[in-house]
């Protein structure tokens, strides 16, 4: 007899009707993208990306923008965190104990030894990927930071919602990924050929209540 399998591939796409918040340019457009749950419930923490067909050079000011991963509360903060390619992400300690910050993930491991309240440490990111972030210290902390190879992404916050700026018309692929979501890759992606004017896309996901953290990543 078939066993049900937690990780089967769950995705449900539906479009969305958003109506154009504003009018554009001929040649890129804002691209608004709502992530919920198949009950409607918007989804946080999942990283949106457009990449175009031809691919998304990653321009400098993009590349060298600030990208933090602070700790604060024992607590990563944010807990999902998107940068491009190349970028580099500061970790700077805002408690007053020590944290050890560490990756074990294949994308790019790497050990940040314990240091103190104030202090700060960075790490350039160059291969795309999910990194998984613990603390030696304190095994509860978790995060993601989510390495990307084109220049249109944003993470959604409370309300579900991302809006990607300037996305050139043409053809290419949408995603989403969340580290919660209940398939294998924790993401899903679909061809979508962007058009001149604002447009808007809608993707449900299934996500667990809750991380298991070990050996997700
Ligand atoms: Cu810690």
């Amino acid at each position: 007899m078939a066993r049900v399998s937690g990780w089967a591939a769950t995705l449900v796409a539906t479009a969305l009707a958003v109506a154009a918040a504003h009018p554009s340019s001929a040649a890129a457009a804002a691209l608004t993208v709502k992530i919920t749950d198949p009950a409607g419930k918007p989804v946080r923490d999942a990283v949106v990306t457009f990449t175009p067909s031809g691919g998304g050079a990653i321009p400098a000011e993009i590349k060298s923008a600030s990208y933090v991963m602070a700790q604060k509360n024992i607590t990563f903060v944010p807990f999902v965190l998107a940068v491009p390619q190349g970028a580099t992400v500061s970790f700077p300690n805002r408690d007053r104990v020590n944290h050890h910050v560490y990756s074990f993930s294949p994308a790019q491991p790497f050990q940040l030894p314990l240091y103190g309240s104030g202090q700060t440490r960075s790490v350039k990111f160059d291969h795309t990927g999910t990194i998984a972030l613990g603390c030696n210290i304190h095994d509860s902390m978790s995060a993601y930071i989510r390495v990307v190879d084109t220049p249109y992404f944003a993470t959604t916050g409370d309300d579900g919602l991302v809006v990607l700026k300037d996305v050139p018309a043409g053809a290419g692929v949408l995603a989403v990924w969340q580290p919660l979501m209940e398939d294998a890759s924790h993401e899903v992606s679909r061809s979508f050929s962007m058009s001149a004017n604002d447009a808007a896309q809608g993707f449900a996901i299934k996500v667990h209540a809750q991380a298991p953290m070990a050996g997700m990543y």
